[in-house]
């Protein structure tokens, strides 16, 4: 089997809610030795958007996102403790808070942005998803954070993102801890709108932005 059927083969098993195949792919991914970076963005991230895409369609309900869902999260639980135990980098780049806002329960984008900073040299303390504004402002202050990462998949709860920026400059805080946002309808526009200081549309460019900002 080629890459390209494995990736097919990858998403697949997300678009059919294949909990078992996905695992057995994922497992294979370690096994082969394959680049678990390409594997998650090629293989599995377009199953999971391609379901986005048939929910959106209403060709897929609430109980298919769900279980494609699941299984996404079963892939992910296999490749992200490998990924981060073959870490890239073993100098520390910088601390890092991160979550998804409050009102917020989507948390595979922003596991993969952590698991990527984290393998990448990054401390990254995740303080999950549907995290309340006040909570990543006292974790940042309480280990000195060098960014706090906010992730919001709902037009909603990006709105959380706004909040939080303008929390920090009503605490004298702004400037201190730098902000970065991502999420699927997050958007570079946005980003600067809300005074940001950085954007990033999937996890392995949000490290290179990261870097970049450290050494401006
Ligand atoms: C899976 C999924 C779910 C799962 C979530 C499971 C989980 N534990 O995460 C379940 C089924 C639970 C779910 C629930 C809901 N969902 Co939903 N869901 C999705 C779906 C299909 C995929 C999201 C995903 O995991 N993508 C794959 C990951 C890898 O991509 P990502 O999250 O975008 O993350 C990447 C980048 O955005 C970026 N990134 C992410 N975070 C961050 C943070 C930083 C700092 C940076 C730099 C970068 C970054 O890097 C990531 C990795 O590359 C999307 C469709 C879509 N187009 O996004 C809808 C979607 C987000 N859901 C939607 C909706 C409406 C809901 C519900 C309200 C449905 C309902 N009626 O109950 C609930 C929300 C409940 C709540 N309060 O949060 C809508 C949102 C619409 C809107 N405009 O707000 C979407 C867009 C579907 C649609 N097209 O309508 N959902």
């Amino acid at each position: 089997m080629n890459k390209i059927e494995i990736f097919s083969q990858m998403e697949r098993s997300i678009i059919d809610g294949n909990k078992q195949e996905a695992e057995k792919l994922a497992k294979y991914a370690i096994e082969n030795n394959m680049e678990l970076t390409k594997v998650i963005e090629k293989g599995f991230v377009p199953g999971i958007q391609k379901v986005g895409q048939l929910w959106e369609k209403g060709e897929y309900f609430l109980p298919e996102l769900i279980t494609s869902a699941e299984c996404m999260k079963a892939a992910m639980a296999i490749l992200q403790p490998e990924l981060e135990r073959c870490q890239i980098s073993t100098k520390s780049y910088g601390k890092i808070v991160i979550g998804t806002v409050e009102g917020d329960i989507h948390d595979i984008g922003k596991n993969l942005v952590a698991s990527m900073l984290s393998a990448n040299g990054f401390e990254v303390v995740d303080l999950g998803a549907d995290v309340k504004l006040d909570k990543f402002i006292e974790k940042a202050k309480e280990i000195n954070a060098d960014f706090i990462c906010l992730s919001a998949l709902l037009t909603t709860t990006m709105l959380g993102q706004k909040r939080l920026i303008e929390m920090l400059k009503e605490k004298n805080l702004y400037g201190k801890f730098r902000v970065m946002v991502g999420g699927a309808p997050v958007n570079r526009k946005w980003a600067e709108d809300i005074g940001a200081d950085g954007y990033a549309e999937n996890a392995m460019a949000a490290v290179q932005v990261m870097k970049n900002l450290l050494n401006n």
